[in-house]
C-alpha cells in the first residue's frame, strides 16, 4: 500500500474522500491535469459500496456493459464481462483492476477515514482531520463518499436483546454457509433483501421474512453474455457511451412516445408481457413515457405486476401480503431479483408482515411482534442506508461562516447542480444530492461530475483565482429547478430513502434530480459555456438566473 506524498506541512491541491468508483477517477482525472492529489479511505481497499457489498446475491441492476467507467477506450477494449449483470466479486475485480492499470493506489492512503474539515477562509484552504489524529491541508476538498455508504441505524426495537448472529447485507462478514441448518429472520425487503432472500432460503432451515412495505420486484433477467454480443458491444462503445451520456438514466433508452392510454387494454397488455419478458429499466415501468407522471397511467403497470405475482405465489393470503399496493410503481426504487416471488413457494419460508404486526421488541433469541413469537436463530438486516447525507455529514465539514453541513441543511438539502453548495468554498461533492446519482447509472454520473469539477477548477486555476463557491442564488436556483422537476412526478407523491422518509428526523427533500442525465449534462455543459453563473470564482459572480436556462435545455 503507498501513501500519497502529502505531509501535515504540506499544502496538497486536493483532498479527495473515498476510493469508490468516484475517488479513483478523481484521482486519475486530476493528477493527469497537473493537480497534487491525496485520496483517504475509511476501508482497507479500493472499492467503496462494491467493496461493503458482499452479501449473498449481491450484483448490480444496471448492465455491467453499462456501469463501467467510459473514460478510456482501452480500459473497456481489454475488460470482459462474463455477465449482463456482473456479480459484486467481478465488479469488485474491476475497480481493483482499474486502481492497478491507471497506478492510482499511490494517491490513496486506506484505513482511514476523514472525521473533520474546516474551511480556513485566511489561507484558503480546507485543513482536513483524519481518524489518525492527523490533519492535512489542501486548496479543494472533494467527497466521493458515495451516496448509500452509511448504513441506517440499527432501528428495530429490542435488538440488543437479540444474542444470536447477526449481520447486515451493507457490512456482511460471514459466509453464508454460517446460516446453514439456521431459524434466520431477514428484515428488510428493498433491493438488497430482494436479492439475497432467496440464496439464503437455499441455506436455511427456516427463513422468516419481515416486510414492512412490499416492493416492485421484476425478473432481474441475468445471464452469460455470449462472446458474439460482447464484441458488438465493444465494436460499437464509442457510440453506445455517447448516447447514455445523453439519456434520461444513463443507459441507452428504448424510443418510447405514446402514453398508457393511447392504446387498447389489450394492445398495452400484450406490450407489458414483452416488456416483462425484458425486464431491467427498459422494462415494465418504461413502457410508456406518462407512468412516472400520471397515477392511472401508473395503476395500468402497477396492476401487471401485482397479477403477475399473484401468478408465481402459490400462498394465496402470502401473495397479497407480497403486492405492493403502498405506492405506485417507480415511485420508490424499483428491485430487480432472481426467483424472489418463487422462494416464497418453498416449504422453508414464511413472510411476516410488519404492517399488519410491527415488531415490539427482541429477546435473547426471537422476534416479538404484536401478534406472535418468532424464534430465530440469526437476523439479517437489510434495512438500507442514510442516504446522500449520512456520508456527507459524516465528514464533520464545517464552512466559512463557522456552520456546519448538517447545520447548513438542517431544513433540508440545499445545493448548487448537487456538486456544491454555499458557504463551503472549494469543496464539491461528486454524485451529491440533488444531482442524477440518485436515479441514474451512477458511473456515467460520477464521470461527468469529476469531468465538470476538473474543469471549473481548472478554469478558475487558469485565471489565477483560487476560490470557487456556489452563490446563494445559484443554488436556490437549483434547488428551485429540483423541486418544480420532481413535483410532476410520481416521486412526489411516496415516503421512500429518495426523499430521506427511511431515516427519523430526517428533512424531508428529495435527494435527486430527475431531468435526465442528458439534459443535466447539457446544462452543467452551458452554464461552463457562459462563465460559470451561480458560481463565485474570486469573490466575482454572474448574477444569470439558472432557471431560463433550464428551461431553454431541451
Ligand atoms: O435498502 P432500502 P437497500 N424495520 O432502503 C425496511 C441500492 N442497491 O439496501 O420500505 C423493518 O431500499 C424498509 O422498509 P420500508 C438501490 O439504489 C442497489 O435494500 O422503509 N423494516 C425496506 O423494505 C437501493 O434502492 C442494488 O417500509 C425496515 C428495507 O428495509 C438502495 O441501494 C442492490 C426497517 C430497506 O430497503 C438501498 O437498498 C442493493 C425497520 N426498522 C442496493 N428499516 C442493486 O443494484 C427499514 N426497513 C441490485
Amino acid at each position: 500500500m503507498s501513501s500519497p506524498s502529502t505531509s501535515a506541512a504540506e499544502v496538497v491541491d486536493v483532498i479527495g474522500v473515498g476510493a469508490g468508483f468516484s475517488g479513483l477517477y478523481l484521482a486519475h482525472r486530476l493528477t493527469t491535469a497537473g493537480w497534487t492529489f491525496a485520496g483517504f479511505e475509511a476501508g482497507p481497499s479500493v472499492g467503496g459500496t462494491w467493496f461493503w457489498n458482499t452479501y449473498p446475491g449481491a450484483r448490480c441492476d444496471v448492465e455491467s456493459i453499462y456501469y463501467s467507467y467510459s473514460f478510456d477506450d482501452a480500459l473497456q477494449q481489454e475488460w470482459t464481462w462474463s455477465e449482463r449483470f456482473a456479480p459484486q466479486a467481478e465488479i469488485l475485480s474491476y475497480i481493483n483492476h482499474v486502481a492497478d492499470r491507471f497506478d492510482l493506489r499511490k494517491y490513496f492512503t486506506l484505513n482511514t477515514r476523514v472525521v473533520g474539515a474546516t474551511w480556513n477562509a485566511a489561507d484558503r484552504l480546507w485543513e482536513v482531520r483524519l481518524d489518525n489524529g492527523e490533519t492535512r491541508r489542501s486548496r479543494y476538498l472533494i467527497s466521493g463518499a458515495g451516496g448509500l455508504s452509511t448504513p441506517k441505524d440499527f432501528d428495530v426495537p429490542g435488538l440488543a436483546n437479540f444474542t444470536g448472529l447477526q449481520v447486515s447485507t451493507s457490512r456482511w462478514n460471514i459466509a453464508l454457509d454460517d446460516l446453514a441448518g439456521k431459524r434466520v429472520a431477514v428484515i428488510g425487503t428493498g433491493s438488497s433483501g430482494v436479492q439475497a432472500i432467496p440464496l439464503i432460503a437455499e441455506v436455511a432451515d427456516e427463513l422468516t421474512v419481515f416486510q414492512r412495505t412490499p416492493n416492485y420486484v421484476m425478473p432481474a433477467r441475468n445471464s452469460e453474455l455470449p462472446p458474439e454480443q460482447i464484441q458488438c458491444i465493444k465494436d460499437d462503445y464509442p457510440a453506445i457511451r455517447e448516447e447514455c451520456r445523453h439519456s434520461l438514466g444513463g443507459i441507452p433508452e428504448r424510443p418510447v412516445a405514446d402514453k398508457a392510454f393511447d392504446v387498447s387494454d389489450e394492445e398495452r397488455q400484450r406490450r407489458y408481457e414483452e416488456a416483462y419478458k425484458r425486464s431491467g429499466f427498459n422494462g415494465v415501468g418504461a413502457e410508456f413515457v406518462d407512468l412516472l407522471t400520471d397515477a392511472e397511467a401508473n395503476r395500468t403497470a402497477s396492476e401487471f405486476i401485482h397479477n403477475k405475482i399473484r401468478e408465481i405465489v402459490k400462498d394465496p393470503a402470502t401473495a397479497e401480503l407480497l403486492v405492493p399496493k403502498y405506492h405506485p410503481m417507480g415511485a420508490k426504487r424499483s428491485c430487480f431479483g432472481t426467483d424472489y416471488y418463487e422462494t416464497f413457494n418453498r416449504p422453508n419460508v414464511s413472510l411476516v408482515s410488519l404492517r399488519d404486526e410491527p415488531i415490539e421488541t427482541m429477546t435473547a433469541n426471537a422476534i416479538v411482534t404484536s401478534k406472535g413469537t418468532y424464534g430465530v436463530d440469526a437476523v439479517v438486516l437489510a434495512i438500507g442506508f442514510d442516504a446522500f447525507t449520512g456520508p456527507l455529514y459524516g465528514l464533520n465539514i464545517t464552512g466559512a461562516s463557522g456552520k456546519k453541513l448538517q447545520d447548513a441543511w438542517h431544513n433540508g438539502v440545499r445545493t448548487y447542480l448537487g456538486l456544491m453548495t454555499a458557504d463551503f468554498p472549494n469543496f464539491f461533492m461528486v454524485g451529491g444530492p440533488q444531482s442524477p446519482a440518485l436515479a441514474s447509472n451512477v458511473v456515467m454520473t460520477i464521470e461527468q461530475a469529476v469531468d465538470w469539477i476538473a474543469d471549473l477548477i481548472e478554469h478558475a486555476r487558469d485565471s489565477g483565482a483560487t476560490l470557487v463557491e456556489a452563490t446563494a442564488e445559484g443554488q436556490n436556483d437549483w434547488v428551485d429547478i429540483t423541486e418544480e422537476t420532481v413535483a410532476g412526478t410520481l416521486y412526489a407523491t411516496t415516503d421512500s430513502w429518495y426523499r430521506g422518509s427511511n431515516v427519523e428526523g430526517k428533512p424531508n427533500t428529495f435527494l435527486g434530480y430527475v431531468g435526465g442525465v442528458g439534459k443535466y449534462r447539457r446544462m452543467c455543459t452551458e452554464i461552463a459555456k457562459r462563465g460559470y453563473p451561480g458560481v463565485e470564482i474570486d469573490g466575482e459572480a454572474q448574477s444569470r438566473n439558472l432557471g431560463p436556462i433550464h428551461k431553454e435545455i431541451s
